[in-house]
């Protein structure tokens, strides 16, 4: 079942040399043992967003398709329910679309948003969208960005410079830095995040479309190789399907179906 979910041979061995250690007599016992061997090997780093910035600020970054516009979109939303004011900013100027969809999302949210124009320079819109998220005292900002693949090394280093403009803009931010993982992925987002984690400092994943994916194991070596928390987790299309991460209710679900 470790195998099934994509949590590779070495972590599986791992785990169940763990288990067989703690001795598990009956099923429930097991399940415990695993459960907990299991988020023992996982991240130990807090699982909540880090919003204390004025403003906070949130980097979205990872391949196309991953999630990113959609998770800006939602975590605006769920933000906006807390009584923040965020504000989206559209980074991702190589598509015009790729614009048009993150203000659609930031207007289905009810949220303030900033983009530049196609073609312009990502590390500048989101240099000029915390300027204008302060000028407009609202207390987090959510940027999008284009996709790209860990391959990439010109738009590795790209994102390496967002990263550092977002720092000259506003002293210590990013302050999340995320990386969006596509749940359906599997373990192949083990070696996009080894990739991602060198060109950025990350503070977190945020892991999608966990609803369509039996693949979500994999989060278990990438969490204990990295020492990075999954911090969002995407559970459907709709605005509201962002949750918080549970490690060992996670772990449980794997067996529980
Ligand atoms: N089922 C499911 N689909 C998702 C989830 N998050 C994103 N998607 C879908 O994945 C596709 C790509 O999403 P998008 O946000 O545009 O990806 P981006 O290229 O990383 O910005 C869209 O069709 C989304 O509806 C999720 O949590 N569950
Ligand atoms: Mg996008």
């Amino acid at each position: 079942m470790l195998i099934a979910a994509d949590v590779g041979p070495a972590m599986a061995s791992r785990i169940a040399s763990g288990m067989r250690s703690s001795a598990p007599r009956t099923k429930d016992e097991a399940l415990d043992a695993l459960v907990r061997v299991a988020a023992g090997l996982m991240s130990k780093q807090s699982r909540e967003l880090n919003l204390a910035g004025k403003p906070a600020c949130v980097l979205l970054y990872g391949v196309n398709g991953a999630g990113k516009t959609t998770t800006a979109g939602k975590l605006a939303h769920r933000l906006r329910e807390q009584g923040r004011n965020p504000l989206v900013v559209a980074a991702d100027t190589y598509r015009a679309a790729g614009i048009e969809q993150m203000v659609m999302w930031a207007e289905r949210a009810g949220v303030q948003h900033f983009e530049g124009t196609r073609g312009a320079d990502p590390a500048s819109v989101v240099f000029e969208g915390i300027q204008v998220a302060v000028k407009r005292g609202l207390d987090v900002v959510i940027a999008d960005t284009a996709g790209r693949l860990q391959t990439q090394r010109n738009l590795l280093e790209e994102l390496g410079k967002i990263g550092r403009v977002a720092t000259k803009a506003l002293e210590g931010a990013p302050y999340e830095s995320l990386l969006v993982l596509d749940g359906v992925l599997g373990l192949s987002n083990l070696v996009q995040a080894r990739e991602f984690n060198k060109a950025i400092p990350m503070t977190g994943l945020a892991l999608t479309k966990l609803d369509s994916s039996a693949k979500g194991g994999a989060v278990i070596p990438i969490e204990s190789e990295l020492n990075v928390p999954v911090k969002l987790a995407g559970v459907g299309e709709d605005i509201a399907d962002i949750e918080p991460f549970d490690a060992a209710a996670f772990v449980r679900a794997i067996f529980e179906g």
